[in-house]
C-alpha cells in the first residue's frame, strides 16, 4: 500500500518536469519563430525603392492584394454619386497648399505635358477653356476624415487626351502630375485617370480658381481620395511605372481609391 502512493507521487513529478520541460522548449521554439520571422521581414527587398515610404514588401503585400481586387471590380461605368448645384459649399473647404502657395502670375503658366516621343506640349488656360465644360457637383472625400459637396467645372480629362491626340499616351499604366515647382506630385492608375468624372479643373462654384485652390487648374478624380485631387498642375506625364506620389512616398497607399 505504502510503495504503491510513492510511486504514484513519483509519476505526478515526472509529469510536471515534463511539462516544464515541455512548455519551455516551446517558449524558446516561438521565440526562435518571431526571431526568424522578423529577420526575414528585416531581410526582405523594399517595395518600388523610392515610392512607398520604404515599406518593406511582405507588408504591402495585403494592400496591394487589396488594391488589384479593386481594379478588378473597378469600372468606368460606376459614377460617383452627384449632387444638384444648390447642395455645394458655398464656402469651400480649404486643406494643405504644398507647390501651389498663394497665386501664381497666370501669364507665368502653361501646362507642359510630356508625351512619348520625347515632345513637350505647352498648352494655355485659354485652350482648355476652349474645350467643352464638364461640371460636376460631389462629396469631396479628405483621407483626414472630412467631406463636402462641392462644385468643380473644367475639361474632362478623356476629352483633354482626345483634343491633344495622346491616345498613345493613354495606353500607357499612369499618369504623373506635379506642381510647377515639383514639390506635390500624385500618380494616378490609367483607369481612373480615364473615368468619365475625372476633371482638370479650372473653375469652383462658376468662379476661376482662386490661389487655396489650386488656380489656375487642378485635378478633380472623385473616384480618390483628396490626397490625389492635385492643386496648381504643371506638368502631367504618362508611364508604364508609378509616378512620384508626395503621400505614398511618406507610406500612404499608392492607390487611394474610394
Ligand atoms: N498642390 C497641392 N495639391 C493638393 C494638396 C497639397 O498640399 N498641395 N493637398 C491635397 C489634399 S490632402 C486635399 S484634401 C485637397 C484639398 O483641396 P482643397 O484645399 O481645394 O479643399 O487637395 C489635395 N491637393
Ligand atoms: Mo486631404
Amino acid at each position: 500500500m505504502k510503495t504503491k502512493k510513492l510511486k504514484k507521487e513519483l509519476t505526478v513529478e515526472q509529469k510536471i518536469k515534463r511539462r516544464n520541460f515541455i512548455s519551455f522548449a516551446v517558449f524558446i521554439g516561438l521565440g526562435g519563430a518571431a526571431f526568424g520571422g522578423w529577420k526575414w521581414l528585416y531581410n526582405s527587398p523594399e517595395e518600388t525603392a523610392g515610392i512607398t515610404g520604404g515599406a518593406h514588401q511582405p507588408l504591402r503585400r495585403a494592400l496591394n492584394k487589396t488594391e488589384l481586387f479593386f481594379r478588378n471590380f473597378f469600372s468606368n461605368n460606376n459614377l460617383v454619386k452627384t449632387y444638384p448645384k444648390s447642395m455645394a459649399a458655398k464656402v469651400v473647404r480649404h486643406n494643405s497648399d504644398i507647390g501651389s502657395e498663394g497665386k501664381l502670375p497666370p501669364e507665368s503658366w502653361k501646362l507642359q505635358v510630356h508625351k512619348k516621343s520625347g515632345e513637350v506640349l505647352q498648352i494655355t488656360l485659354d485652350e482648355l477653356r476652349a474645350l467643352p465644360k464638364t461640371e460636376i457637383v460631389y462629396d469631396f472625400k479628405c483621407v483626414e476624415g472630412w467631406d463636402q459637396i462641392s462644385h468643380w467645372g473644367g475639361v474632362k480629362f478623356t476629352d483633354f487626351i482626345s483634343h491633344f491626340k495622346l491616345e498613345d499616351e493613354a495606353k500607357l499604366q499612369y499618369v504623373g502630375l506635379e506642381t510647377p515647382d515639383k514639390k506635390y506630385c500624385v500618380g494616378i492608375d490609367m483607369p481612373s485617370a480615364l473615368h468619365p468624372q475625372t476633371l482638370l479643373a479650372y473653375e469652383v462654384n462658376d468662379q476661376p480658381l482662386p490661389g487655396k485652390h489650386g488656380q489656375p487648374l487642378r485635378l478633380i478624380i472623385p473616384v480618390k481620395y483628396g490626397i490625389k485631387n492635385l492643386k496648381r498642375i504643371g506638368s502631367i506625364a504618362f508611364s508604364n511605372t508609378r509616378p512620384h506620389d508626395y503621400w505614398a512616398e511618406q507610406g500612404y497607399d499608392y492607390y487611394s481609391g474610394l
